[in-house]
């Protein structure tokens, strides 16, 4: 039988030593057990030192991105995420903590999820919304997808040319939109 794959995207973060394994030690274990999961990894960005964002809310980010296809419904997927993420001892307890191990579903294919209407309105939450509320559904494309160097530089490596099926733009388009504020501080590993 044959199972249709949707291209998709995840972005990884990390900013917590765990034993002695630093960010980047966990960011490729996470790759391995993904790929281990059944995940068909398709391409893997560079990696990216990235100061906290907020400004001063923890230790730099280890940023990166993997392009997928997934034969797992959303939902399916992103509980492989979290599954993936308690493995390397993440912790959920604080809104934009520091994290061990932070795994995004960024985009899926072109899916609006749940609709464009609860799309919108997570994307125009100001921001001091964003740091204490969390959406308990997935919200697809990822609400801060498109605003955000430490995900749109990652996605530059591997995807340039995906389309937000929102906005009507490429990635490349959506990054060359950042301001030069947002760009400053991103280290190429
Ligand atoms: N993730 C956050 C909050 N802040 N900052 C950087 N640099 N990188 C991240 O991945 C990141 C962040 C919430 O998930
Ligand atoms: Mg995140
Ligand atoms: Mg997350």
């Amino acid at each position: 039988m044959v199972h249709s794959t949707t291209r998709c995207a995840i972005g990884i973060g990390s900013n917590l030593t765990v034993m002695t394994f630093n960010p980047i030690d966990i960011i490729k274990a996470s790759i391995i057990a993904l790929d281990n999961m059944g995940i068909e990894v398709e391409a893997v960005s560079n990696f990216y030192q990235t100061p906290s964002f907020p400004k001063g809310s923890g230790p730099d980010f280890v940023n990166a991105c993997l392009v997928i296809r997934s034969v797992l419904a959303p939902d399916a997927l992103l509980e492989k995420l979290h599954f993936c993420e308690g493995q390397m001892s993440r912790k959920r307890e604080q809104r934009w903590g520091a994290r061990t191990l932070d795994l995004d579903l960024l985009f899926y294919g072109d899916t609006i999820t749940p609709n464009l209407k609860t799309f919108e309105r997570w994307r125009a939450l100001p921001l001091e919304d964003q740091m204490v509320l969390a959406p308990q559904e997935l919200i697809l494309p990822h609400p801060r997808l498109h605003e955000r160097s430490f995900v749109l530089a990652p996605l530059m490596d591997i995807c340039p040319t995906w389309q937000h099926p929102v906005l009507g733009s490429s990635v490349a388009e959506l990054y060359s939109r950042l301001e030069p504020k947002e760009l400053f501080d991103m280290k190429r590993l």
